[in-house]
């Protein structure tokens, strides 16, 4: 197991659209175990293949309150094949954005195509906090971030913060 440097925007990793996985193999169990132990470590939610650098269409969400067991979730190569008309805003974060915050208009619920870690198809009905974990976490697998649904003005205002906290991390260290 190790915990996984996660990527901040700006960066154009972030930006790539991610690859369908060919084989469900032990390297892509590991990969995936990696990513539920970065996701638990940050503390995150949800965690997508390119925030850690990975070029697949792979994701990991766990939902469980704190000082519940942990409850990990796989998704390989997920597909929405179903969303509701119904939307409603819910407050996003993200981490590759620290500390931003903004509220997203998206499905209320969604149905969910993917293949678990044994490589076998499986489908999830998502409502509320899973519904937009999944389609969040989806979305990085395009290279779209929760930035991307809201204004330009609030937008703009997120990313040029990010870029200042990168410069002067960057001097810190250097
Ligand atoms: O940890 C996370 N919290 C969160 C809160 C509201 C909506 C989406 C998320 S996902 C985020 C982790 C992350 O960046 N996943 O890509
Ligand atoms: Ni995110």
């Amino acid at each position: 197991m190790a915990i996984l440097p996660i990527i901040e925007a700006p960066d154009p990793r972030l930006k790539i659209k991610a690859k369908p996985v060919k084989a469900v193999d032990d390297r892509l169990r590991q990969l995936l175990d990696d990513m539920v132990e970065t996701m638990h470590a940050a503390p995150g939610i949800g965690l997508a293949g390119p925030q850690v650098g990975s070029e697949l269409r792979i994701l990991v969400i766990d939902l469980a309150r704190d000082g519940a067991p942990p409850a990990p979730m796989k998704f390989i190569n997920p597909e929405i094949v179903w969303a509701s008309e119904e939307t409603r805003p819910w407050e996003e974060g993200c981490l590759s954005l620290p500390e931003q915050f903004a509220e997203v208009e998206r499905p209320v619920e969604v149905m969910v195509r993917y293949l678990d870690e044994t490589g076998k198809k499986q489908e999830v009905h998502a409502k509320e906090l899973l519904a937009v974990c999944l389609q969040h976490e989806m979305d990085h697998l395009e290279g779209i971030l929760f930035v991307d649904h809201i204004s330009a003005l609030r937008r703009n205002m997120i990313l040029r913060k990010m870029t200042k906290t990168k410069k002067l991390k960057a001097t810190v260290s250097a």
